[in-house]
């Protein structure tokens, strides 16, 4: 797939949800702003292309069920693709199930690597060579082969927890790829990820095993749907071509609303300790929601309990009282 005009615009997860709570006030109310932002920039820059990093609808669900939330993110991409086109990694909340990713995808709301072949060339106008190559390496993908355009800059665009030894030490909560490991991604000169939604201090660095400096980027997740860290910044990444003919990146400081206006007041009795125990509630809760909809209108159609298994996000522990709670469920009649 070939582009051509202004910079591209990259944004990171959206994880669009009209259910989830989280700690937030009110967390669709968020995602509606963050949509709005992007509607705003979208034709204030005129992009050739809108990439999304992956991680489109939901938290603990990935159907919306709210006829006016899906009608409100339809409507919205719909208008994106009127400026330009629009396409998405495909992220781990984005494959289970019958997502409405899927859905958004086959309507032709957004473009994924299937149907461009992995990947963009951009070019600053149409009659010229292109001077940048974006790889597409959706959640999981890390490392499959990709195609260098040999000469220009690659950049990979991934959704998953790509690390550099004491350096990306914001999130430790799950094992990632080593960069300098990964002998598929020589010959790169950047990636830019979703998945991680605390979004790195602009550019850092590493070197492969070749001895070349690949940099890294995590825009972060504006919608930001975990309470982790206090951050009120995020980024979107332009990527463009400079006079001199070379691929230009450029970070576009995204500042959001101060956390203490988006957030509840924490508890007294709330403690950091506790962090890890409020998002084991949070999946527990979701998993239930998710549970009560399974028995609702799935229940003729398999065997639930077994679809526990493939529930996005949520922990063993999480899943085990979830099969629980089914099987009793059963043995009440259902
Ligand atoms: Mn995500």
């Amino acid at each position: 797939m070939r582009v051509s005009g202004n910079p591209i615009l990259i944004v990171g997860d959206l994880h669009y949800s009209a259910v989830y709570k989280g700690q937030h006030i009110d967390y669709f109310d968020q995602c509606c702003k963050v949509l709005n932002k992007i509607s705003e920039e979208l034709a204030a820059h005129k992009p050739s292309a809108l990439v999304l990093l992956g991680d489109i609808v939901g938290m603990s669900e990935n159907n919306i069920k709210d006829h006016q939330a899906l009608h409100i993110l339809m409507k919205v991409l719909h208008d994106w693709n009127d400026i330009c086109p629009v396409f998405s990694l495909v992220g781990n909340h984005d494959i289970s199930g019958h997502p409405d990713f899927l859905i958004l995808h086959d309507i032709g709301l957004i473009k994924t690597a299937t149907d461009i072949d992995g990947y963009i060339d951009y070019a600053k106008d149409e009659s010229s060579e292109p001077c940048v190559r974006l790889h597409f390496l959706d959640y999981g993908c890390a490392r499959h082969e990709i195609h260098l355009l040999e000469g220009k800059s690659n950049i990979v665009l991934g959704h998953d927890n790509y690390q550099i030894e004491g350096v990306t030490t914001w999130y430790p909560y799950c094992a990632g790829y080593e960069i300098a490991s990964c002998s598929n991604l020589e010959g790169i000169d950047g990636i830019i990820a979703g998945h991680i939604h605390v979004p790195s201090d602009g550019f850092v660095s590493t070197r492969m095993l070749s001895g070349k400096e690949v940099w890294l980027i995590y825009p972060g997740c504006p919608t930001r749907p975990v309470r982790r860290p206090t951050y009120e910044k995020c980024m979107m990444v332009a990527i463009g071509q400079l006079p001199t003919g070379s691929a230009s990146v450029d970070i576009i400081p995204w500042v959001l609303e101060p956390s203490d206006t988006i957030y509840v007041k924490e508890d007294a009795l709330i403690t950091v300790d506790a962090s890890e125990a409020i998002l084991e509630k949070e999946r527990k809760q979701a998993l239930t929601a998710v549970l009560d909809d399974l028995l609702k209108y799935h229940i003729a159609t398999g065997d639930p309990i077994s679809q526990v298994d493939k529930i996005t996000d949520a922990s063993e522990g999480a899943k085990k009282i979830a099969k629980e709670y089914l099987q009793r469920a059963f043995n009440q009649g259902g």
